[in-house]
């Protein structure tokens, strides 16, 4: 059995998550307590950079979510959502890595900093908020542009860029962050949100947050 290490208030692990319901794999989570140095130790076990999410498979540890991803999709077989010609591959890749490093990578302070903070008590870092707002609409606009003509963000169907990016987008009333400027990613959006592993997904990580925040106030 795979184990699934993970904290509801990351969008990381939520990308994880999904994709486990999506392809239907098996999972036991494990829910790791980031300011608790002996859930830290054994999440080191199986992440040596200390983060999550993890997985552990067999005695392999794995960390890092788009590596997880990428792994998880050749381990478990669900070919359809990543192509094995090199060119549809390398294509899922580069949106892939475009989504993590100029949207994701700015959505996630603003969750942080907008919702998740103010519901821990915490103080919200108003720097990281100005950096991200000014940073992210230079990524939608790209997406945007990109999705002419698209109905997937990486070729004719759904992918793992598509599961990369739907965890962290859902996010966009947390973040403050109104998608009125770009219908095409407001119609791929609604579309992708759509998918029932997705559903399954987003209403077990509200369950869990619930759950993870009461117990912080
Ligand atoms: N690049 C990593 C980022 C993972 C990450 O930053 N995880 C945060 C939670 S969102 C974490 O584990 N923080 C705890 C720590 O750094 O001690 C990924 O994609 O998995």
């Amino acid at each position: 059995m795979l184990n699934f290490y993970g904290n509801p208030v990351s969008p990381y692990v939520a990308k994880v998550h999904y994709l486990l319901e999506e392809a239907g794999i098996p999972y036991k989570y494990h829910e790791v307590n980031l300011s608790d140095p002996r859930s830290k130790a054994e999440l080191a076990r199986v992440n040596p950079f200390g983060k999550v999410p993890a997985i552990e498979l067999n005695g392999f540890g794995l960390g890092e979510s788009n590596a997880i991803l990428r792994y998880l999709v050749d381990r478990y077989h669900a070919n359809y959502l990543y192509p094995a010609n090199l060119e549809d591959r390398a294509q899922v890749d580069m949106v892939t890595e475009f989504i993590q490093a100029h949207v994701n990578r700015w959505i996630l302070p603003l969750v942080w900093n907008f919702s998740a903070a103010p519901r821990m008590g915490l103080v919200p870092d108003q720097a990281a908020i100005a950096e991200a707002q000014s940073k992210l609409p230079t990524g939608l606009l790209r997406l945007e542009q990109w999705l002419s003509g698209r109905t997937f963000l990486a070729g004719p169907e759904f992918t793992l860029a598509d599961v990369v990016l739907l965890p962290v987008l859902a996010e966009h009333k947390a973040a403050q962050i109104s998608l009125r400027d770009y219908p095409r990613l407001a119609a791929w959006y609604e579309h992708a949100s759509a998918r029932p592993a997705w559903k399954k997904t987003r209403d077990n990580i509200a369950s869990r947050l619930a759950e993870y925040f009461a117990a912080r106030r």
